[in-house]
């Protein structure tokens, strides 16, 4: 109880005396709540109402597999500008569970939505998870500016297969222009070198994908391979593309 009666005193000090400033950068707070096992679906959750006053955003962890899922979630909103105050309300029995972080490892990704990350990432986690298969899958633009890493894939041995979805540029900058721009297509033609020929002659096993017919046993045969392989497909080759869009109904 204590713990509790400091932390929401907290929470409103630093809410109503520095908005402004706390606004500027990503502030999570986390609060231990009643234990779950005490919710019914006729009891308010008093903590949780509150929380949501406060917040820009607040969850409740009500039981433990959500604990992660909720809390990369809450680690995003507290990024997104305006940034404010985001609360987590982990139940005091739940804090005392087993958490299973395996689904923490299940997907990476970066959190900002940052190109360029996910060779060296694939990498990492391959490292940090030697008896696992890894699936790197990257955009040609966003691998273009980790190219040297190819060499780190080859020289650690890692067990990735990378999977290059190569459409000769920033193929969600042209469906923006094309949906919001009027079609209107700046800097968005990337000269991208033959991928497959250039992870061959840095030492990688690779194959190059033009037709989906092929997909499946070049991919069954990457994924066989113990150590790291390439697929470069050409996603040019295989037809138009059909832009789904930003998750936003309207962004611009
Ligand atoms: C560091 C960084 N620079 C720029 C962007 C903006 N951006 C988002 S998607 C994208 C294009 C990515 O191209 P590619 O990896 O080839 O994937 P595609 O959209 O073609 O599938 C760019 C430039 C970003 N997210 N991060
Ligand atoms: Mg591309």
């Amino acid at each position: 109880m204590p713990p509790r009666c400091l932390g929401a005193a907290v929470l409103f000090f630093v809410r109503h005396s520095s908005e402004k400033y706390l606004n500027s950068f990503p502030f999570i707070f986390l609060f231990p709540g009643n234990a779950a096992s005490l919710f019914t679906p006729f009891c308010v959750v008093p903590c949780l109402t509150f929380l949501k006053a406060a917040s820009k955003r607040a969850w409740c962890v009500s039981n433990a597999h959500q604990a992660i899922a909720i809390l990369h979630k809450a680690i995003q909103e507290a990024q997104t500008p305006p940034c404010g105050p985001v609360s987590v309300e982990i139940p005091i029995d739940i804090q005392g569970s087993l958490i299973p972080l395996a689904l923490a490892t299940a997907s990476v990704t970066p959190l900002a939505g940052a190109i360029g990350m996910g060779l060296p990432m694939a990498i990492g986690v391959a490292v940090a998870n030697p008896q696992r298969k890894v699936v790197g899958l990257v955009g040609d633009g966003g691998l273009s500016l980790s190219l040297g890493e190819l060499a780190t894939l080859a020289q650690e041995q890692a067990n990735v297969t990378l999977l290059i979805m190569n459409d000769g540029g920033y193929g969600v900058m042209r469906g923006i222009q094309d949906k919001y721009f009027g079609g209107r297509q700046y800097y968005n033609q990337l000269h991208t070198p033959d991928f497959t020929q250039l992870a061959q002659a840095i030492g990688l096993q690779a194959w190059q994908v033009e037709h989906v017919d092929d997909f499946q046993a070049v991919m069954t045969k990457a994924l066989a391979s113990v150590g790291p392989s390439v697929v470069e497909i050409r996603v040019d080759k295989i037809g138009a593309l059909r832009f789904a869009g930003p998750p936003q109904k309207t962004l611009y």
